[in-house]
């Protein structure tokens, strides 16, 4: 359960238009792990939106049965509304927080905009994250070596490097939901071998993700919380 309020179950629906005003008075909960790229996401997100949230630190290895009552699969991040909805994906927390404010103009603004933006995200979390984890992982994937995974990743982030010859940002003119969504991967990308990262021919996506791990937004999110222990 995310917390002790009990609301009827067709809250939501009959209710939907009190959400801004429930927002006021209760805080939505925020399940987040510092490392975990896709909590980083959602928090970049939730920052710039500036709605206020309580959060709380979990350990992927003892998540706490609040979360987990909450959201059953058992991934963070998640995000419990006082409506009683709970988020369980990254990307719909960072939409969700958008929705609510978006003074930076983070959302993309055509349906072609929207389209690029869908779609790199879905190259990002489905065929680069997997090479991401071989490259870093092999071991755990029963490889000898995460070469041929590094080299798959990196003709993906060649694709954002010919983006970011054209246009400061993979949004376009300004920092955006699909930089945000992909940035924290590119820079696991990045740590796994830093040298080797930095040598590559993409001088443009090494400034990019430079000027991003240098971001006061990142540094912000990257903030060290103590565990969460219930009250
Ligand atoms: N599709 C999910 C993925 C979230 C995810 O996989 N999070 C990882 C941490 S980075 C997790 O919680 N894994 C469960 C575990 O390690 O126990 C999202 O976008 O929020």
């Amino acid at each position: 359960m995310c917390r002790a309020v009990i609301l009827p179950d067709d809250f939501q629906m009959r209710y939907a238009a009190l959400t801004p005003w429930l927002l006021v008075v209760l805080n939505p909960i925020f399940y987040s792990f510092r490392r975990c790229p896709y909590a980083m996401r959602a928090r970049l997100a939730l920052r710039v939106s500036n709605v206020a949230y309580e959060h709380r630190e979990v350990a992927l290895k003892a998540k706490p049965i609040e979360m987990l009552a909450a959201s059953p699969k058992g991934t963070v991040p998640v995000f419990c509304l006082p409506t009683g909805e709970v988020l369980e994906q990254s990307l719909d927390i960072m939409r969700w927080a958008l929705k609510q404010n978006d003074v930076e103009a983070w959302l993309p603004r055509s349906p072609d905009a929207w389209a690029f933006t869908n779609e790199g995200i879905a190259l990002n979390d489905g065929e680069f994250k997997a090479h991401l984890d071989r490259y870093k992982y092999p071991q755990r994937f029963g490889l000898t070596d995460g070469w041929q995974h590094r080299a798959q990743g990196a003709e993906i982030l060649m694709r954002w490097q010919a983006h970011l010859q054209m246009q400061p940002f993979l949004s376009g003119h300004h920092w955006g939901l699909l930089d945000a969504c992909v940035a924290p991967f590119v820079r696991q990308f990045a740590r796994t071998d830093r040298a080797w990262f930095d040598s590559q021919p993409w001088p443009q996506l090494v400034l990019w993700l430079a000027a991003f791990e240098n971001s006061e937004a990142f540094i912000a999110v990257m903030h060290k919380h103590s565990l969460w222990t219930p009250p």
